[in-house]
């Protein structure tokens, strides 16, 4: 091999800060096309990132080879949503090369924190679905786990939110805009998928009545493969998203029509399939788009996976030993009628052998109870869509109800809910039911949520299959939410208990002795306020707004939601205000109430909750007479980069939603494993982070789901007797009816107003408004003496090892998937 050439091939591979160094000069010129003198900041992320990515390839490829040799049994993660963030730091941090970068750059003048900030967020995700999926990539590669994650590499991810007014606008998120050095295009790698059409009924070989799907119209699937480093960077797994292209005959048949606009508009009409991710989270819309998007990335994906498959099979008998395939809600689910026209239309596997093959490769997880949020579409709009999977989503029902009968004789309800086809109104498919039944294992995200499936939504199909249920409370990747996220507490941590917690987060627990340590809690202080003070430097070029960095920070991010009731939050905000005026000769413990969410554009009620939150924070941060004790701050576009400032710099953690109704939270986790002490209902994971912290160690206050269900089921519950025998609640009502906070429109809040009380508070926000304001104060009293606060919050950051997401994926992998992990060979660092 020419010398130069070897040399830059050791070079590509130097994790030395002189060989980074180097990297960077070359790339910089040679790929980036740009000279120092003229680079931006964004011309050096990109150096940057490429010349990591360099160090990775390698890696990567052992890694894939080492499956294939081996033959090993993959995991498929299906998910509509992967909010990943951005992705320098944490290849960095997880190569381990993170200071040889920043020397590296140093060298030629530049910083890395500024490199860094030029990389877009990529935002391919709503919420904690889109975050779970993304930790359990970082937790399979970190794991050894032979984990594909496949998903849609959507040109516009979720919006970005901004304050107008204070009311919410969104703006397209252009993540793509100047190119995504992380990603790998496939253009080789193409899948037709198609829509429309109808069925053909005809004979095969030996005279089966067999169908085809003909006259559709076909899409291709184009693969982009992102690398997923493992920590300590042995095992790099891949994220395969699809772009939708349309078919080159297809646009040559217009051609030749001469009708050459008309091609290109149906070519740009075709690949807007993958133009933009649904802002919904946890709601269904029910549109078209949207449902071609689910059937899309799946067949897709599906078509991939069994083409790896028959590398090393002929027929199908093993594909449930080969390949677990994990539906992240039922937004894949389709891929159940899809595996079975695979299976048996285009591979001639009979049709029982097919459904037990399906059924022992699919699992599914389930995030959610809210009804609206349970998929269902119409059987019209299906029918047209995917003509054939309709045909089989009534095959599948009919062999299933046909069996169920008997076991139904004398409930006439029963069978018709455990049906796939919701027959009341304009008739459904129940995308949950289909998901159920198709497969081997159900799990729900916390104990809670697990429990309530089984006594709700699942109650028949749980008597139905009594072991399919299971619970896999969710998890958090430590690497991110605390290693990288957190470099103040992180250090701390490693030099008092070494290194170890990263890859096992379970050896954090021996920081616990250390609470009672005055020179530990100090130290661990130090780290939070350095923490704060990044935050309040972010607050305020974000907000214009200055907040005191001793107060105490009080902290809700997450979805706006009406269940997750920062609705709740802002009245106790009101009510303290109005207790700070009228006792003015108090010494206050500050109070910063940090918001941040974004709330889907269509949904109303949560977008005049933003702007109520908004128009309190001004008046109550212009108001002298509370002496800076009280500070508002919403921050505008709340997202993964955004939550790597705020999460390490909480003090309390607000975790409030309406008991029932949060499956799990994963927020919630990452601030307690970052030192905040949780205020909280028992809800979702909050249950197991009480019993794990200690009940001394977290504020748990409000109705049980219990209750709730009591509650409501009674119909016993009057919001106004609950207002008229709450004079700081009414106060505080009283004030947004009579426009305190809008006196350009008074009656701006009606629609909130109505809702907590003709509308039966729903939520029970007047129902728990008491209960909460006494925690608060008892976190307040507490905030006061800051010894006993920062034993609690080390405590809760020595329990929480037990919420890593690498052992909820290590439950999957050996309760679900029956999948091992797999140790790359790595022969090409053996040669050089
Ligand atoms: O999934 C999280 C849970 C959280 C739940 C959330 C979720 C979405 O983000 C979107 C749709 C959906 O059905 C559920 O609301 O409680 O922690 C991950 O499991």
């Amino acid at each position: 091999m020419d010398a130069r050439y070897k040399s830059r091939e050791i070079e590509r591979r130097s994790l030395d800060v002189d060989g980074l160094k180097r990297s960077f000069l070359e790339w910089l010129v040679y790929s980036v096309g740009k000279d120092a003198r003229a680079a931006t900041r964004r011309d050096w992320f990109h150096t940057v990132a490429l010349a990591v990515r360099d160090r990775l390839v390698d890696r990567w490829m052992d890694t894939t080879r080492t499956y294939y040799q081996q033959d090993a049994k993959r995991v498929y993660y299906l998910s509509l949503e992967f909010l990943i963030g951005r992705l320098l730091t944490n290849s960095l941090a997880n190569l381990g090369i993170t200071d040889q970068c920043r020397q590296a750059l140093d060298r030629i003048g530049l910083n890395l924190d500024d490199v860094v900030e030029a990389e877009p967020d990529a935002a391919l995700g709503n919420g904690g679905l889109g975050r779970l999926a993304a930790c359990f990539l970082d937790s399979m590669a970190t794991e050894a786990l032979p984990g594909y994650g496949y998903g849609i590499r959507y040109e516009f991810g979720l919006f970005e939110q901004r304050f107008e007014h204070g009311w919410q606008v969104e703006y397209p998120e252009q993540w793509l805009q100047f190119g995504n050095p992380w990603e790998f295009p496939r253009p080789e790698v193409l899948y037709p998928v198609q829509f429309y059409g109808r069925v053909e009924e005809f004979r095969d070989s030996v005279g089966e009545r067999a169908y085809r799907w003909v006259d559709a119209e076909r899409v291709l699937a184009m693969a982009y493969d992102t690398p997923v480093v493992g920590y300590g960077g042995d095992t790099i797994n891949t994220l395969r998203l699809w772009s939708a292209r349309a078919t080159r005959d297809f646009n040559f048949g217009h051609f030749n029509d001469g009708a050459y606009m008309k091609a290109v508009e149906q070519k740009v009409l075709t690949e807007n399939l993958s133009r933009v991710l649904y802002p919904n989270d946890a709601t269904e819309g029910g549109k078209e788009l949207r449902l071609k998007q689910e059937y899309f990335f799946t067949s897709a994906s599906l078509q991939d996976i069994l083409r790896r498959y028959l590398q090393h099979h002929s027929n199908f008998d093993s594909l449930p030993d080969k390949a677990a395939i994990q539906l992240n809600d039922t937004h894949p689910a389709i891929g159940i009628a899809e595996l079975m026209r695979l299976l048996v239309d285009q591979h001639g596997v009979t049709w029982d052998k097919a459904w037990d093959i399906t059924r022992a490769t699919f699992s599914y997880t389930n995030h959610t109870l809210l009804p609206e949020a349970l998929e269902a579409w119409p059987v019209r709009m299906m029918e047209r869509v995917l003509p054939r999977h309709m045909q089989i989503i009534y095959e599948i029902n009919a062999k299933f109800l046909n069996r169920s009968k008997a076991r139904a004789a004398g409930d006439n309800g029963r069978l018709s809910r455990l049906s796939l086809i919701d027959e009341r109104g304009d008739r459904r498919v129940r995308m949950g039911n289909l998901a159920f039944l198709g497969s081997h294992k159900v799990n729900g995200v916390s104990a809670l949520h697990t429990e309530l499936m089984k006594q709700t939504v699942f109650a028949d199909f749980h008597a139905e299959f009594p072991e399919r249920i299971n619970n896999k409370t969710n998890g958090i990747t430590p690497r991110r939410w605390l290693h990288q996220a957190n470099q103040p507490l992180a250090a701390l941590i490693t030099s008092r208990i070494g290194n170890g917690w990263i890859k096992d987060l379970s050896q954090i627990k021996a920081l616990a002795e250390k609470a009672d340590d005055l020179v530990f809690r100090e130290e661990f202080r130090r780290a939070k306020r350095k923490n704060k003070k990044r935050l309040a430097a972010y607050i305020a070029r974000q907000t214009g707004v200055d907040v005191q960095v001793d107060s105490l920070f009080d902290v809700q991010v997450k979805r706006m939601h009406e269940y997750k009731r920062q609705l709740l939050n802002i009245l106790q905000a009101i009510a303290l205000y109005n207790e700070m005026r009228d006792n003015p000769t108090v010494s206050w413990v500050p109070v910063t109430k940090i918001f941040a969410g974004k709330a889907a554009p269509s949904y109303h009620m949560a977008k005049l909750i933003i702007k109520l939150i908004n128009d309190v924070a001004k008046v109550v941060n212009h108001d002298p007479s509370v002496h800076d004790n009280l500070k508002i701050v919403l921050l505008p576009n709340y997202n993964v980069t955004a939550a790597e400032i705020i999460m390490p710099a909480a003090d309390l953690s607000e975790q409030i939603s309406t008991a029932g109704m949060e499956a799990s939270g994963t927020g919630n986790m990452k601030l307690a494993l970052n030192g905040a002490l949780t205020i909280g209902t028992l809800d979702g994971a909050n249950v197991e982070i009480r019993e794990h912290v200690g009940d001394d160690n977290i504020f748990i206050f409000g109705l049980t789901a219990e209750e709730v269900n009591d509650l409501r089921a009674s119909g016993g519950f009057n919001p106004r007797d609950v207002i008229a025998s709450n004079p700081s609640l009414k106060r505080a009502l009283d004030m947004i009816s009579t426009g305190v906070f809008s006196p350009d429109d008074p009656h701006r809040y009606h629609p909130i107003l109505q809702a907590l009380t003709d509308g039966g508070d729903h939520f029970l926000v007047t129902a728990d408004f008491s209960d909460y304001c006494q925690a608060q104060q008892a976190a307040m009293d507490l905030y006061r003496d800051q010894e006993e606060w920062t034993r609690k919050a080390i405590l809760n950051t020595a329990n929480m090892g037990w919420f890593s997401s690498d052992r909820t994926i290590m439950e999957y992998a050996t309760e679900i998937w029956d999948v091992h992990p797999v140790k790359p060979e790595h022969p090409a660092e053996t040669e050089t």
